[in-house]
Order: structure tokens, then sequence, then C-alpha cells
């Protein structure tokens, strides 16, 4: 049923629930197979509860966003909390997830890359920074790339995936490099969000081979400028 629907992108939440909600209305959750590129949590107010929205939406996958990776972190190590409230956490945010376990394996345990059944890759970031966590005896970079990140997570290495998740996308502006990640990959193009693109659509780069959906979504994101929702969250036309 999940590969049939036709695709959905949300670009970063960043804790604005609320116009989530009125993102989603057009696109019933039963109707769409519908793909979060990560950083859900931090600048609004409910991370915790747009996480868990994403969590229970059915048809849905979430990818591991540098955010929900700091907010790990402080959750682990107390001298970080500073840090990451001045990356835009919230205090409140935090404790809510101290008091939900479940709720923090399960962040942990989400992807940093997807791939679709057309060719499509999804991930947080537009770079290849990923490809340092590639498994040269495994046939599937993908899956050897995700297994690391959940490695990493468990073993308290947050700081290796902070690096290469926190990182700036250069797709938009190195053809050569994006086109050497997706040979690597064994993908057609690729879908991202992480740096706001200042557009009122998705933008799009290298004919539709990266597509930037991070719209600057929250209105408590430094860069809001009033961004439509339409440059966040739409539907993902699929590659014939
Ligand atoms: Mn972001």
């Amino acid at each position: 049923m999940t590969g049939t629907l036709p695709v959905l992108i949300v670009g970063d939440v960043h804790g604005d629930l609320e116009r989530l909600f009125q993102a989603l209305k057009p696109y019933p959750a039963d109707q769409w197979r519908t793909l979060f590129v990560g950083d859900l949590v931090d600048y609004g107010m409910f991370g915790v509860g747009a996480l868990r929205y994403a969590r229970d939406r059915p048809h849905t996958d979430v990818l591991l966003g540098n955010h929900e990776v700091a907010m790990l972190w402080a959750l682990r190590e107390r001298e970080r909390i500073g840090w990451w409230i001045s990356l835009g956490g919230h205090r409140h945010d935090l404790d809510e997830l101290a008091g939900d376990e479940p709720l923090q394996t399960w962040i942990k345990e989400r992807p940093a890359l997807l791939k679709l059944a057309d060719g499509t890759l999804v991930q947080h970031c537009g770079h290849d920074g990923y490809k340092r966590w590639i498994d040269p005896n495994s046939i599937d970079p993908i899956t050897s790339i995700n297994n690391r990140v959940l490695e990493l997570l468990n073993e308290n290495c947050e700081d290796e995936v902070w690096d290469v998740l926190s990182a700036k996308n250069i797709f938009a502006e190195q053809s050569m490099r994006l086109q050497q990640w997706l040979q690597a990959t064994n993908c057609r193009r690729t879908v991202f969000g992480h740096t706001p693109h200042n557009s009122d659509r998705p933008a799009i780069h290298h004919d539709g081979k990266a597509m930037n959906f991070d719209g600057a979504f929250s209105r408590r994101h430094k860069g809001h400028r009033r961004a439509p929702i339409s440059a966040s969250v739409a539907p993902l036309e699929p590659l014939s």
C-alpha cells in the first residue's frame, strides 16, 4: 500500500505543529505516503509534539536531522543543554523527551537516508558528507550508512553524526559532487531540506536532480519571512 501512494515531502518543521496541521489538511494520511526530511524540533515550541505526530501518522517516514541529533546529545550530556538551547532548543521539549524512552529510541532509529522505488534519495542535508559511512564491503551503500549512524548514536558518538548533518548544503552549487553522490548511492535524484531556499516553491536544481524542501516553514525560524506552506510541503512527482 505505502509503495503505491503518491509521495508528499515535508521540509524542516522546526516545532511549528499548528502550521503542520494546516499544511497536511489537503493531504489525508491514508491517501499519501508522507516523508519528513528531518529537523522537526527546535525554534518552534512543539518539537516533541511534531515528532509524535509524524511518528503516529500512517504511511509516514521520518528522517534524522541535525536538530534531532543535537537534542539527543543534550539529553545524554547535560553540559550540552546550553549549546542546544543556543541552537533553538526549548527546555520543556527536552523534559518531555526525557520522560518518554520509547520516543528516544524511535528517534535514534530514524534513517539518515531513504531510497524510493523510482530512484529518489531522500536525505536531510543537501550534501555528500554521508559517504564517509559507506561500508566498502556492503552491496547496499544506503543501508550501510543508516546502520553506521544508528551504531554511532548507540555508542554516544553524537559528535560525529552532528558534524556531518550540520554541514552546509552544497548540491545547488556543486553539480559534480551531486552527480558522484547519486552514482555512489545508485540513485537518480535527491530530495532534502536543512538550509532555507528562500523561494515560494521547493527549489529545483540541475534539471530536478536536486530538490530543496526547506522553505523556512516554522514561524519561529529566524529566516521565516512569511514563507508560504508550499515552499516546504509539496507532492513529489515520480520519475518515469
Ligand atoms: Mn533545519
